[in-house]
């Protein structure tokens, strides 16, 4: 999109929040800004973070710029801590979400008449009527199975001849076991494309997920507090996330210092809508980690690029002073074989000293070997794990089906420390 032009949808944004929103003039003020000190581009990084803080001071109205009788709807962001954020919709905000799901599915293919079958859950939750109203706009057939009853979804997924699947990874991880237990060959599926996001989930598991549903796995990016999914969405290069660039503004920044980075840097996302009428939001701090690309993408899009999420800031685990990501324990329980992509990280504090344990899956093929080769394996992720994160861990090897099953978002890590 034209520099200018973009420029110019910044401007207005800003101008409609100072006008209409207490909360940003009151922050513009403290930084001693008002819109009119920002001629270009250049000049966003004058403008004062939101944060995640900010908008549960305004439970359970969310941050509003519109009258109340203007929402159509309200979600809620799925956070564990606290209270949720809420986030309202004008029926033109509803218009232009739906607009940016079903270009995101068109994106990789998906079109008219395609039969989806979509299992993020219905309900403040935005993965499920975001999905919906973008599929439906679309013209595609959707089939509104929400999360849970897996053994009915699969069925269904059957009887419909369904050829898309929406839903987390690890979801979709789950589905492929019950469709193996159930004696169905993916391949005779008519499934084709897979649509997953809200949770991290690392190349390695998008392989494991596209051979064992034999489909492509496409990654969606998106937040509540941005609208909900459809923010970012991989081009069947399956190289980065496309962000819309007359939908927002991407920035990465240093999470300690509030710096921006240059492209390719790793930071924190930093959104800017340029769409929302009812809950706008400028420079938010998303707490998710990765970094923009520098070029276009080869698909001949010019719009922005992010890599794919590695992490957040808030979930990284410090033990004993070490940064511990999970994704980087995926990433070394990925290139082991003999593990399922199942696995659960507990932390404990054992006196003074934290305790990392990691209980991981072994296959079906691995559950029939002998207690030796278990022993090995076990060796093996705990040594793998010590030469990537310089930390002891313990690894307890589990059977086929331990882990528990999540039909939304995964719980990868349970931390027991009472700081
Ligand atoms: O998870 C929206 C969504 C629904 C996205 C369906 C994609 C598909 P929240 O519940 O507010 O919204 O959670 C947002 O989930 O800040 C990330 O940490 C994480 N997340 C979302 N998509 C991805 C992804 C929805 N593709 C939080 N990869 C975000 C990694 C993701 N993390």
């Amino acid at each position: 999109m034209d520099d200018d032009l973009r420029f110019k949808l910044l401007k207005k944004n800003l101008n409609y929040v100072y006008a209409r929103v207490p909360h940003y003039r009151k922050a513009f003020k403290e930084a001693g800004i008002t819109p009119d000190d920002i001629g270009g581009m250049k000049d966003l990084p004058k403008v004062p973070f939101l944060y995640k803080d900010d908008l549960r001071k305004y439970y359970p109205t969310g941050i509003l710029a519109v009258e109340k009788r203007e929402v159509v709807r309200y979600h809620a962001s799925s956070g564990t801590t606290g209270k949720p954020t809420v986030v309202s919709y004008t029926q033109s905000d509803i218009r232009t979400w739906a607009q940016m799901v079903a270009d995101c599915l068109r994106l990789v293919g998906i079109n008219e008449g395609d039969i989806i079958q979509n299992s993020y859950g219905y309900g403040l939750f935005t993965g499920g009527l975001g999905l919906h109203y973008g599929a439906e706009l679309l013209g595609a057939s959707v089939v509104p199975t929400s999360g849970g009853n897996t053994q009915r979804q699969v069925q269904i997924m059957k009887d419909f001849g369904v050829q898309v699947l929406c839903c987390t990874p690890s979801y979709a991880l789950y589905l492929a076991e019950v469709v193996e237990r159930n004696g169905i060959d993916p391949h005779e599926l008519p499934l084709k494309i897979g649509v997953f996001g809200a949770e991290p989930w690392s190349d390695s598991m998008r392989r494991i997920i596209e051979e064992s549903l034999d489909i492509k796995a496409y990654d969606i990016y998106g937040m509540s507090e941005l609208g909900g999914p459809g923010v970012g969405m991989e081009c069947p290069n399956q190289d980065g996330l496309h962000v819309w660039d007359d939908k927002f503004i991407v920035e990465i920044i240093d999470p300690k210092t509030g710096e921006v980075l240059p492209e390719g840097e790793k930071g924190e996302l930093v959104f800017t809508s340029l769409w929302k009428e009812a809950s706008p939001v400028i420079r938010f701090r998303t707490g998710d980690i990765t970094y923009l690309y520098e070029e276009g993408c080869e698909c001949g899009s010019t719009d922005q690029r992010i890599g794919r999420l590695l992490g957040r800031t808030d979930d990284m685990l410090i033990i004993r002073g070490v940064n511990v990501f999970p994704s980087q324990i995926e990433h070394v329980l990925s290139k082991i074989k003999g593990v399922s992509g199942h696995y659960q990280i507990y932390v404990d504090r054992k006196g003074s000293l934290d305790e990392m344990e990691i209980f991981v899956e072994m296959t079906k093929d691995l559950f029939n070997d002998s207690m030796r080769e278990i022993l090995e394996l076990k060796g093996q992720i705990e040594a793998d794990m010590y030469a990537i994160l310089n930390i002891k861990v313990k690894v307890t090897i589990v059977e086929p089906g331990k882990i528990p099953r999540s039909e939304g978002k995964a719980q990868r890590i349970v931390d027991k420390r009472v700081i």
